[in-house]
C-alpha cells in the first residue's frame, strides 16, 4: 500500500496540472463558462462593494464569505482563454487577449495579489481596511476591462 501512494499522488498531481482549458469540447463551451465564472464572481465581488461603499451595513462574516466565493472563483476564467476561444459565440474579449498574451497575464496576476489582499483584510474584519482593499481591486479589474474588454458582444 505504501509503496503504491507516490505513484498515486503523482497521476493526482499531473491530472491537476492538466490545464482546465484542455477540458472544453468546443470553443463555445470555454466561452460560456469564463462568461459564467466571471459573471458569478462579479455578484460576491459587487456584495462587498455594497458594503465597501456603505449601500449596505458592514458584516465581517457575509464580506468572508463572499471573499471565499471570489477566492473560489477567480482563477477560473483565466483557464478558459485557450487559443482558438476568440470565436464560437459572442463575447467581449478583444483579440489583444491573445495577441498580447503578457500583457494580458500581467493584469491576470495583478487582479490575483489584489484579490489575495482583499481576501487578508475581509479576514481581518476591519471596514477601513476592506473599502481599500476592495478600491485596489475593483481598480484592477478595470485596467484589465480597459484594455482588453471590448465595449460590445462580438456576433459570433
Ligand atoms: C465589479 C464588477 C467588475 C468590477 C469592475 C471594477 O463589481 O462586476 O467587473 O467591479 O467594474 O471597475
Amino acid at each position: 500500500m505504501n509503496r503504491l501512494l507516490p505513484p498515486l499522488a503523482l497521476i493526482a498531481g499531473l491530472a491537476c496540472a492538466i490545464p482546465a482549458s484542455a477540458q472544453f469540447q468546443k470553443s463555445e463551451d470555454a466561452i460560456k463558462y469564463r462568461q459564467g465564472a466571471f459573471r458569478v464572481m462579479a455578484e460576491h465581488f459587487g456584495r462587498i462593494g455594497a458594503m465597501a461603499n456603505g449601500r449596505v451595513p458592514f458584516d465581517a462574516k457575509v464580506a468572508q464569505e463572499n471573499m471565499a466565493l471570489v477566492v473560489a472563483l477567480h482563477k477560473l476564467p483565466f483557464s478558459a482563454f485557450a487559443e482558438g476561444t476568440d470565436k464560437g459565440a459572442p463575447q467581449r474579449a478583444r483579440p489583444e487577449v491573445w495577441k498580447d498574451g503578457a500583457k494580458f497575464k500581467a493584469a491576470i496576476e495583478r487582479m490575483m495579489s489584489e484579490v489575495a489582499k482583499l481576501d487578508a483584510a475581509a479576514k481581518g474584519g476591519s471596514l477601513d481596511a476592506v473599502k481599500s482593499a476592495f478600491g485596489a481591486t475593483g481598480g484592477a479589474c478595470k485596467a484589465c476591462h480597459d484594455d482588453f474588454r471590448a465595449r460590445d458582444y462580438s456576433s459570433n
